[in-house]
């Protein structure tokens, strides 16, 4: 990887992706490209891109001289239930175009897919890497059909497609929008805002989840991996920890012993998060990757709180 093209990169993780790459490949060699600018955008190489828009998408990774794709750009499982056939047409047009663009330039390719491409039926706890995927979520439908198509790209055109199965990802720069596990993120932001939180996902409700940290640095070694050590290539089971909101409530307790948790389950987000795996097995990114986490619960819980208080003046 020498020449990134991002899409998506104001969202959550491409906002934090773009410093991680920036600072591993050198600024100038870092091309994000978001529906809309923002002053975030003015660090650096940035262009504003639609993903639905080939032409603009083919012609600004020809003239940046990319060699790499990381397509981020997505609609996430809430609202993709919301809004069904607009999730279709951006998750699944925008990706095919990442990939045709990158086939026709010959691009390294990257784009994440996400425990929500399991469903129901796929067993719940320590899900195995290769097991029954029947989603019930557009999102879930997207994510499949976007594993099977990055397969199809790498054994019929011998693109270099690789991706990881992400959990929840919580982190302090960029908020997540319309996910189910976004109240993994809220919660920190409640308990130094108010010093309490009413979680719309149910006691008890295990899913996985991860540090950004962990999700960027997961990225970085998958692109650099060796290509001949991969056997699977575009879905990585990677997760850091599975947790239920009692318990990452217990967690900020240990630094905020006065934090209260509430509970008023939104039906739609419940209903989705219990069609996900309770904690999968990350053993295959493990075994041919090297894939590692660093942070546990109670180590994230500490820096973001650290770092929410500097960035909430709290
Ligand atoms: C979501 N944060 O909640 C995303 C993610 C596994 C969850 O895909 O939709």
């Amino acid at each position: 990887m020498k020449k990134i093209m991002v899409t998506g990169a104001l969202g959550q993780i491409g906002s934090e992706l773009i410093t991680k790459l920036r600072s591993e490949y050198g600024k100038e060699n870092v091309l994000a490209t978001d529906i809309r600018r923002t002053d975030a955008s003015e660090d650096g190489p940035f262009e504003i891109l639609d993903v639905t828009d080939t032409q603009k998408m083919h012609t600004l990774a020809k003239d940046f001289g990319a060699d790499t794709m990381m397509h981020m750009a997505a609609l996430l499982s809430a609202k993709a239930e919301e809004e069904p056939l607009f999730a279709w047409n951006l998750n699944m047009g925008g990706l095919m175009n990442a990939l045709e663009v990158s086939r026709e330039l010959n691009l390294q390719f990257f784009t994440p897919s996400s425990i929500g491409a399991f469903g129901p039926s796929t067993p719940k706890v320590d899900t195995p890497q290769d097991t029954l995927q029947r989603p019930t979520t557009m999102y879930g439908v997207n994510k499949v059909a976007g594993e099977l198509l990055c397969d199809y790209y790498f054994h019929k055109f011998g693109l270099d497609t690789r991706g990881v199965r992400f959990p929840g990802l919580i982190s302090y720069v960029a908020k997540p929008g319309g996910g189910t596990t976004d109240y993994a993120v809220d919660i920190y932001y409640k308990a130094l805002e108010q010093g309490k939180y009413t979680s719309y996902i149910a006691e008890g409700t295990y899913m996985d989840m991860m540090y950004m940290p962990d999700a960027l640095q997961a990225i970085v070694d998958l692109m650099e991996a060796d290509s001949s050590k991969l056997v699977h290539r575009n879905a990585f089971n990677v997760s850091a920890m599975s947790f239920e909101p009692s318990q990452i409530a217990a967690s900020i307790r240990k630094q905020i012993p006065t934090f209260e948790m509430a509970y008023d389950v939104d039906p739609v987000r419940q209903a989705i998060a219990n069609s996900w795996p309770d904690s999968i097995d990350s053993s295959v990114a493990i075994q041919e990757w090297g894939f590692k986490a660093d942070y546990n619960l109670d180590k994230m819980t500490e820096d973001m709180l650290a770092k929410l208080k500097i960035k909430l003046n709290a």
